[in-house]
C-alpha cells in the first residue's frame, strides 16, 4: 500500500556532539551551526530540529525584539539552504530555575519561568514556519517519591499544556516520553501516559506524541508496538529513531546498532501505518561514540539513514504470503526463522 512512498529525514544540531560524558570532557572540538547545516544537506537530510536556544543562543538573556531578529536571520539561512525547521523544543533543563523541574517545580516562580519560556519557544517556532513543539519533560519527575505530589504534578503539567495551547491556536504539542534519566522516575514515561494526559487538556486534538526508540526500550517496551499504538490514534507526529542496549544510561546509538530485528519491526510499523504521509519526518536522535575522531563524526547520522533505507527495502520485500501461511498454521518457530533469514539475506 505504501510501496512508492519515500521518507524525509531530520536531525538536530546537538546530534553532532563533542563526546562529553559524566566522567570526562569533550573529545572533539565544537563545530559551528553553519558547518552543521551544510553537512545536513550533503548527507541527504531535509530538515533540522531545534531547541529554542539552538535557534537563539542564550535566549533568556535576550529581548523579544532581539529574539525576533535572530529568528528571522535563522529562517533566512534555512530557506537559502533549502532546509525546513521540523520542530522547536523548549530546553527546560539547563537553567538554575529548572533544577527541581520545569512545569512541576515545587517553586511557583520557577513554574512560571518554565511556562513563559515555553511560550517564547512557540513564538520562535511560528517564525521558523513549523507548527510542531516537542516537549521532552526532562526534569518533570522525582529523585525521591516524597519530594513531590505526583497528583498535583499531573495538574501542573495540564496547566502548562493548556497555557501553550491557548497561546497559539494552531500549534501542536508533541510529547516525547522517557521513563528515567535525568530523573529516577518521570511522570510521563510512555506513549500511553502522553496520550492519556492529552485528553485532560483544553484541546486534546492538538496534543500528540513523539516516540524515541531508546526511551521505549528503557521503559521495557517494544518501540514498534509503541508506534502502532500511537498511530492508531493518529498521534505520531515525530520520531527519534536510535538504539539502546538494554536497561542502561540513555545510549542514543545509531539506528539498528544494538538490535537489528527491533529496528526492522519499527520500520515495518511505520510502513504499515503510512508514517510520513502527512509530512512527518524521520529524525535520528543519535550521538557519535565518544571515541569517534572528528574525521568520522557524521557517520552515526549517515549510517542511521542508510540502515533505515535498507530496512525499508527489507520490509517491502518481506515474504508476506509465506509469513501469513505460517501464522495461519501457528508455526511461529518457522516464522521466527523466516524473519531471521530474511534479515540475513542470501
Ligand atoms: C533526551 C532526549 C532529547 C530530546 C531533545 C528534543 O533523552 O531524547 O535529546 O529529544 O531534547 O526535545
Ligand atoms: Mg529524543
Amino acid at each position: 500500500m505504501s510501496q512508492n512512498r519515500s521518507y524525509k529525514f531530520c536531525f538536530g544540531p546537538w546530534n553532532i556532539s563533542e563526546g562529553q560524558d559524566p566522567y570526562g570532557p569533550t573529545t572533539r572540538p565544537p563545530q559551528s551551526f553553519d558547518w552543521k547545516l551544510a553537512k545536513l544537506k550533503k548527507l541527504g537530510f531535509d530538515a533540522m530540529m531545534f531547541h529554542d536556544d539552538d535557534a537563539v543562543p542564550d535566549i533568556d538573556a535576550k529581548s523579544a525584539a532581539q529574539v525576533r531578529k535572530e529568528t528571522r536571520e535563522l529562517k533566512k539561512k534555512l530557506s537559502d539552504a533549502g532546509v525546513a525547521a521540523e520542530m522547536v523544543a523548549p530546553r527546560l533543563w539547563f537553567d538554575p530555575r529548572t533544577i527541581d523541574g520545569g512545569y512541576t517545580s515545587n517553586d511557583p516562580k520557577c513554574r512560571r519561568y518554565a511556562i513563559e519560556r515555553s511560550l517564547r519557544c512557540i513564538d520562535v517556532a511560528n517564525q521558523l514556519g513549523t507548527d510542531l513543539i516537542v516537549l521532552w519533560f526532562a526534569r518533570e519527575g522525582s529523585y525521591i517519591r516524597e519530594a513531590k505530589n505526583a497528583r498535583r504534578c499531573v495538574d501542573q503539567l495540564v496547566t502548562a499544556l493548556d497555557r501553550m495551547l491557548a497561546h497559539d491556536k494552531t500549534i501542536r504539542l508533541s510529547i516525547e516520553p522517557k521513563p528515567n534519566e535525568p530523573m529516577d522516575h518521570a511522570y510521563i514515561p510512555t506513549i500511553g501516559h502522553a496520550l492519556a494526559i492529552a485528553q485532560l487538556t483544553r484541546d486534546p486534538k492538538r496534543v500528540g506524541c513523539l516516540i524515541e526508540s531508546a526511551h521505549a526500550i528503557l521503559a521495557g517496551l517494544d518501540p514498534a508496538d509503541e508506534i502502532d499504538f500511537a498511530m492508531s490514534f493518529g498521534k505520531l507526529w515525530s520520531l527519534h529513531l536510535n538504539d539502546q542496549n538494554g536497561l542502561k544510561f540513555d545510549q542514543d546509538k545509531p539506528f539498528g546498532s544494538a538490535n537489528l530485528r527491533v529496528a526492522f519491526n519499527q520500520v515495518r510499523a511505520l510502513e504499515r501505518n503510512g508514517y510520513g504521509r502527512h509530512g512527518e519526518y524521520v529524525c535520528f536522535d543519535v550521538h557519535p561514540f565518544r571515541t569517534t575522531k572528528p574525521a568520522h563524526w557524521l557517520a552515526h547520522l549517515s549510517n542511521s539513514r542508510r540502515t533505515f533505507l535498507k530496512l525499508v527495502k527489507k520490509s517491502r520485500t518481506y515474504p508476506e504470503k509465506q509469513a501469513q501461511a505460517l501464522i495461519a498454521d501457528r508455526d511461529y518457530a518457522a516464522l521466527d526463522q523466516l524473519v531471521i533469514e530474511h534479515l540475513l539475506g542470501k
